[in-house]
């Protein structure tokens, strides 16, 4: 089978995501990852660092706080340093997103409606525009960033990936800029692994660059079976993972 982005929602992290049962299977996936971050000579023209969601709604406190999210962020200001491209991503929803589960009767936080563009798993309200919840955290050091992109603002579709929204055919901006200014290693980390990770990843290594996640500067939303089917993924799409 020929996989493409459509492939992979359809047959790996979507289908896997059908209800939440709370506590988490934590993290088994930091064992196999070997390569080292300085063993590849980052920091090229055409390297960027691309920072995913290190958003307060995200870290612990906040209303989808990822376990431990906050913890990533000591790595990735030491990680930043050595780059000279970084790119953050920031999830931008109206306050009535269709990916919140407050916009619906009887549904579940955490289980998964049918969109016209696939089925959408159902989320606490997050990353509200303009509000704390939305902001970087303070610890996370943005200044060295030449690009932020926003996504997640269309009140109708959700957007994962920091490159195609969940739809898989509006364009973040973000493969035109990255290959306009010559990049051609993708470097992921931030929030959460199992999802905006995840899907940045995928999109980075179909768009043709090499991609390589950053294991210990990210950290899972962890629903059953989303980590395992991120790592499918991953090999799936000769996706590295390395470590600082
Ligand atoms: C994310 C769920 C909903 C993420 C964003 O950044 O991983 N997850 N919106
Ligand atoms: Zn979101």
């Amino acid at each position: 089978m020929v996989l493409n982005r459509r492939n992979f929602i359809k047959y790996s992290i979507i289908s896997s995501l059908v209800t939440y049962t709370g506590g988490g299977i934590s993290s088994a996936y930091a064992s196999d990852t070997n390569i080292s971050l300085s063993s590849l000579n980052v920091g090229l023209e055409s390297d960027i660092l691309l920072i995913i969601d290190v958003q307060n709604d995200f870290c612990p406190g906040g209303s989808l706080g990822v376990k431990d999210g906050d913890k990533i962020i000591k790595n990735i200001n030491i990680i930043q340093e050595s780059f000279n491209n970084v790119a953050l991503t920031q999830d931008w929803h109206p306050k009535n997103h269709s990916s919140f589960v407050t916009e619906y009767t009887n549904k579940e936080v955490f289980s998964s409606i049918d969109m016209p563009y696939g089925k959408q798993t159902l989320w606490p309200a997050h990353c509200i525009q303009g509000t704390n919840g939305a902001d970087f955290h303070k610890d996370l050091n943005t200044i060295k960033a030449n690009t932020i992109i926003r996504k997640g603002f269309r009140k109708d579709i959700d957007s994962y990936s920091a490159f195609w929204e969940n739809d898989r055919v509006t364009p973040t901006g973000l493969e035109g800029t990255l290959k306009t200014m010559g990049v051609k290693r993708v470097f992921v980390c931030g929030l959460a692994l199992d999802f905006c990770v995840a899907y940045s990843a995928i999109d980075s290594a179909i768009a043709g660059f090499d991609t390589y996640v950053i294991m210990n500067a990210t950290k899972p939303v962890d629903l059953p079976g989303s980590v395992e089917a991120t790592f499918k993924a991953f090999n799936e799409y000769n996706i590295n993972k390395v470590e600082l």
